[in-house]
């Protein structure tokens, strides 16, 4: 039975179209530096928004009927999720997903229960999978929204709750590893604190840290020869959240000796949520070789939490992708975790929602490779440090300078000139130029 039958195949008709169920600049076979552009943007559905999400908020509940025909909390319910999620894939030429365990399949009365569940739809997940091209991106386990994750997984005060949350990290990575994910994720919903007042917080990171050295040993002697990825976010739902941003999940990972086994998930939402811009998270990845993969969606400027909309702006996007492309790419990919707006119900929407999100990257995708080939910024930046390619300036960063030698220089100088404009003004206007000419 067909869910979206009255829904077609999206296909490529270019920026001119007018027809709301195409794409305009996603043509996933051209090929743009160097690369296809389905390869430079390996999109993946993400299962809890998509097929579980209804619209539900703290003032009402869900708007959107995602039953697929099924009694929702059932087996029979998981399996439709399962066939939409296939035919919405295929219609969209998506080739990747994303879930947590509790997408899957609603949790058992135990541990061996829902288990069970999780065997048989994962077998279920991989007999829809062969002869197609679709491919499960990465895989996670849901510690945040059963009472018992309260106080968090790791960082739990509760030994029980640990060893809990242990075992079910432990079928999860089964799970991604069964269906051939690439990557495993922990997002820290609920590693964080309230109160300093009850919180060991040295204990609980070290705690964190344990059972992610237990998964990457576990996973890696099954086999798993993936990437796990940290994804940070500075609150919500905790008040102060350990993996805070990149930076100081970076931290942790080195800190704690997890720096080769993972990377990170930059989130565009979270980035900003913590102060930052997106293409800041995801410099700081890059530059500390942790570039890993990318949920991609974006916030509202008004709203001071995550919205998780569908990216629609261009200009993030561009300046997204100019990073991305920079880094030499993702390891991972570009998971949508977004969700249509509580009045956009309908399976259309869901189509919608995901034809702009995979346009506005595909336009910042070939706006940002635009910029690189106009290479102005790309010059601009050069000449700004230029002053560092003098015998000085290399031996400075050689490490071979002392500050007596710099400090006899500059004193001989007696005055440090005025270093050059930084020009924002004019670097803005070249991306103007870029994105809004031609
Ligand atoms: C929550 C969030 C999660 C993670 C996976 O803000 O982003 O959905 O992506 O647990
Ligand atoms: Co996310």
């Amino acid at each position: 039975m067909s869910l979206f039958e009255k829904l077609p195949q999206i296909k490529y008709e270019g920026p001119k179209s007018k027809n709301p169920l195409a794409f305009k600049y996603y043509d996933a076979e051209r090929v743009i530096h160097g690369k296809k552009m389905k390869d430079h943007l390996k999109f993946a559905m993400a299962w809890w928004h998509n097929l579980s999400a209804t619209g539900a908020d703290m003032f009402g509940p869900g708007t959107a009927d995602k039953s697929f025909g099924a009694e929702p909390g059932t087996m029979e319910h998981a399996k439709a999720k399962v066939d939409a999620g296939f035919e919405f894939m295929k219609k969209l030429g998506i080739e990747y997903f994303c879930f947590h365990d509790a997408d899957l399949v609603p949790e058992g009365k135990d541990l061996a229960e829902t288990n069970a569940r999780l065997d048989e739809i994962t077998d279920y997940i991989k007999s829809k999978m062969a002869g197609t091209n679709i491919k499960c991106l990465w895989g996670t386990a849901n510690l945040f929204s059963n009472p018992r994750y309260m106080n968090g997984a790791g960082s739990s005060n509760s030994l029980d709750v640990y060893c809990h949350a242990a075992a079910t990290i432990k079928k999860a990575i089964e799970c991604t590893v069964k269906l051939g994910g690439t990557g495993y994720v922990f997002w820290g919903g609920r590693e964080g604190y309230e109160t300093l007042l009850n919180t060991d917080m040295k204990f609980e990171q070290e705690n964190i840290a344990s059972l992610m050295h237990m998964a990457v040993d576990y996973a890696r002697s099954i086999g798993f020869t993936g990437d796990f990825y940290i994804e940070p976010k500075p609150k919500e739902p905790m008040k102060h959240q350990y993996d805070f941003d990149a930076a100081t999940s970076i931290a942790f990972l080195r800190q704690y000796g997890l720096d080769k086994d993972f990377k990170l998930n930059i989130e565009a939402n979270h980035a900003t949520l913590a102060g930052h811009t997106f293409e800041h998270d995801l410099r700081v990845a890059a530059i500390n070789g942790m570039l890993g993969s990318v949920d991609a969606n974006q916030g509202d400027d008004m709203l001071g939490w995550d919205t998780d909309q569908f990216p629609s702006n261009v200009y993030s996007t561009t300046l997204a992708m100019l990073e991305i492309l920079r880094a030499g790419g993702l390891t991972g990919g570009l998971n949508f975790d977004a969700k249509n707006r509580r009045p956009s119900y309908t399976y259309e929407d869901m189509f919608e929602g995901f034809i702009l999100g995979m346009d506005s990257f595909a336009l910042g995708l070939i706006k940002a490779v635009a910029l690189i080939e106009d290479g102005r910024i790309d010059e601009f930046v050069k000449e700004r440090y230029a002053s560092f390619d003098s015998d000085l300036g290399k031996k400075i960063r050689d490490g071979e300078a002392s500050l007596t030698e710099l400090s006899d220089i500059a004193i001989k100088k007696g005055i440090a000139p005025l270093p050059g404009s930084g020009r924002q003004e004019y670097l803005e206007s070249v991306i103007n130029e870029v994105l809004f000419q031609g």
